[in-house]
């Protein structure tokens, strides 16, 4: 025997349902409710009854019994209908609202996207403005860099250049100082003698008469030389003490060549008397004979006795300070 259950209450509010029975061998059919729900057609559950009075009374009940539980049954039919539609409409409102809600938060995200995408424009503009920022950058910075560079070499030049100039300087300082000291000295020992100055360079005529040879190597003594005339105007000045003295001039090295002490050969000018040099016997020093005429040089023999002028150039000096 086959047993159907039927849950005729979706909601199962209750819990219960209704068991409808049927048996496979029987004749009975009450497997028919859709069509008696909706039609209000009798069904028959068993065979027509004969028409006595009890009987009747009977199938009357049996009627009013099926057709209240067919009630019922519509009725729970009805309840679980309603109680569908009831909660398809519901669900329906429900979805309604999701969607809406859906809808929105679609729009809201959609504009937020677009905010974002904007805003993801706006910062890929920014990026590109500060990448080309940082390209300039770089590129100034490389630019500084090589100035930097340029300059700290020109740096390092200037302070070896610097360092070669304070050394010179030193050098020169010191002697500068050396020949400070070097012309004190020299005033010092002319100071008792007489003394003159004439163009850049001082003077010292002696007060006895020697030779050559022993004259010079009193001005050598002071650290000076006998004098050299470079010029008419020396020339003049020499002769203006009027006394017979040796110059710095002698042809003792070469006959008929004659030198100054600094080694120079003479040229021009020079002041020899008329006839002279003349090498008289032998006569290789030079002295000044004929003071009153400014020709008035004279060889003679070294060895005679006569004054003698020394001179000490500052100009010797400046030259000896320009060659540092
Ligand atoms: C002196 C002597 C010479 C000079 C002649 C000039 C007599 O010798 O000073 O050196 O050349 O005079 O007359
Ligand atoms: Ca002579």
């Amino acid at each position: 025997m086959d047993e159907i259950n039927i849950h005729a209450n979706a909601d199962k509010a209750s819990g219960d349902y209704i068991k409808w029975k049927r048996e496979t061998d029987g004749s009975e059919n009450i497997y028919q409710y859709e069509d008696t729900c909706h039609t209000g057609k009798q069904i028959r559950t068993g065979p027509a009854l004969s028409g006595t009075g009890e009987s009747r009374m009977v199938e009357k009940s049996s009627y009013k019994a099926a057709a209240v539980i067919l009630g019922l049954l519509c009725l729970l039919l009805l309840i679980g209908l309603m109680s569908l539609v009831f909660l398809y409409t519901k669900g329906s409102s429900k979805k309604e609202i999701e969607m809406v809600q859906l809808q929105t938060n679609y729009n809201n995200l959609t504009e937020e996207r677009d905010q974002l995408q904007t805003s993801y424009n706006n910062l890929t503009k920014e990026r590109d403005q500060l990448q080309t920022s940082y390209n300039n950058l770089t590129e100034e910075r490389d630019q500084l860099q090589t100035s930097y560079n340029n300059l700290a070499k020109e740096r390092d030049q200037l302070q070896t250049s610097y360092n070669n100039l304070t050394e010179e300087r030193d050098q020169l300082n010191k002697k500068l100082d050396d020949i400070t000291t070097d012309l004190q000295r020299k005033l010092q020992g002319l100071q008792s003698q007489e003394l003159r100055y004439f163009s850049g360079s001082f003077y010292y005529i002696s007060s006895s008469e020697k030779s050559w040879e022993e004259g010079r190597n009193d001005c050598r003594q002071k650290g000076t030389d006998l004098v050299i005339i470079n010029s008419r105007e020396e020339q003049d000045f020499i002769r203006g003490w009027k006394k017979r003295t040796w110059i710095g001039l002698t042809d003792e090295q070469t006959e008929g060549t004659w030198r100054w002490v600094d080694g120079t050969v003479l040229t021009t000018p020079r002041f020899w008397a008329e006839s002279e040099p003349n090498n008289e016997g032998d006569e290789d020093c030079a002295e000044i004979k004929h003071y009153d005429s400014q020709n008035s040089w004279n060889d003679v023999p070294c060895n005679v006795g006569k004054y003698w002028i020394c001179e000490i150039s500052l100009k010797n000096y400046s030259k000896v300070t320009r060659q540092c």
